[in-house]
């Protein structure tokens, strides 16, 4: 049955403020970047809270919310993860990564340690559910990683608004993070999310984003 529909009132904005709303945004974007050395600095858990309810303000398909959280701050879980995300990155490396792909990863210097796992206040584990069980049976989701990955995008930008730094990691494979968090069967991990403070000595590869000409095309 249809839902009842309801009066929607956008945010009002002139569209001068508009404009400079869009130029500080993408001052605010541009300043962001993924990193690997983490502060130890601890991140009050309602700062996580919020910024996953602002996650969890994403479309998704049918509204079905196919995304399921889990933030942990348990030292012991916390090495858990570590030890096992290593682990699958050792692999990785070491035997199963095609010889073009760590071409790849070259510039940006990254190997199999992730101290920063143990380091960091939080970790996120992401996890997509592409069916949800209701009343014992097997309902489908629909576009289910358009979905994560949008509700996802919200939340890195909520924690660089607020001065958090993460970085979206995937440890392949990443099965092991679903007997950690303790999930069913239905939730996949999807990404995983070391979240805090940039330590002082923080650095990052140089890189740069594609010319604009590149990456956009008006008709
Ligand atoms: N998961 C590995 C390898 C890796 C893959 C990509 I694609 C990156 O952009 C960076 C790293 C790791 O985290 O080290």
């Amino acid at each position: 049955m249809p839902l009842p529909h309801i009066p929607y009132r956008p945010l009002a904005v002139a569209q001068e403020q508009g404009r400079q709303n869009l130029l500080d945004d993408l001052a605010l974007m541009r300043s962001r970047r993924s990193i690997r050395k983490f502060s130890d600095r601890p991140v009050p858990k309602q700062m996580i809270e919020t910024a996953i309810r602002i996650a969890a303000t994403a479309p998704s398909g049918a509204n079905r919310q196919p995304w399921t959280f889990v933030a942990i701050s348990d030292p012991a879980t916390k090495r858990r993860i570590r030890e096992e995300a290593e682990a699958a990155e050792k692999e990785f490396y070491e035997e199963r990564a095609p010889k073009e792909w760590l071409e790849a990863l070259e510039p940006l210097g990254t190997d199999f340690h992730k101290e920063y796992l143990e380091v960091v206040p939080w970790i996120i584990v992401v996890f997509r559910r592409d069916a949800d069980i209701v009343k014992g049976e097997r309902v489908k989701n629909y576009y289910v990683p358009e979905s994560v990955g949008i509700a996802v995008g919200f939340f890195i930008q909520a924690l660089h608004h607020a001065g958090l730094c993460t970085l979206t990691h995937t440890p392949a494979p990443m099965t092991f993070l679903r007997e950690i968090c303790g999930r069913p069967l239905n939730e996949k991990p999807f990404l995983l999310m070391p979240v805090g403070y940039a330590a002082d000595d923080c650095t990052v590869p140089d890189i740069t984003k594609l010319p604009i000409e590149t990456v956009l095309h008006f008709l």
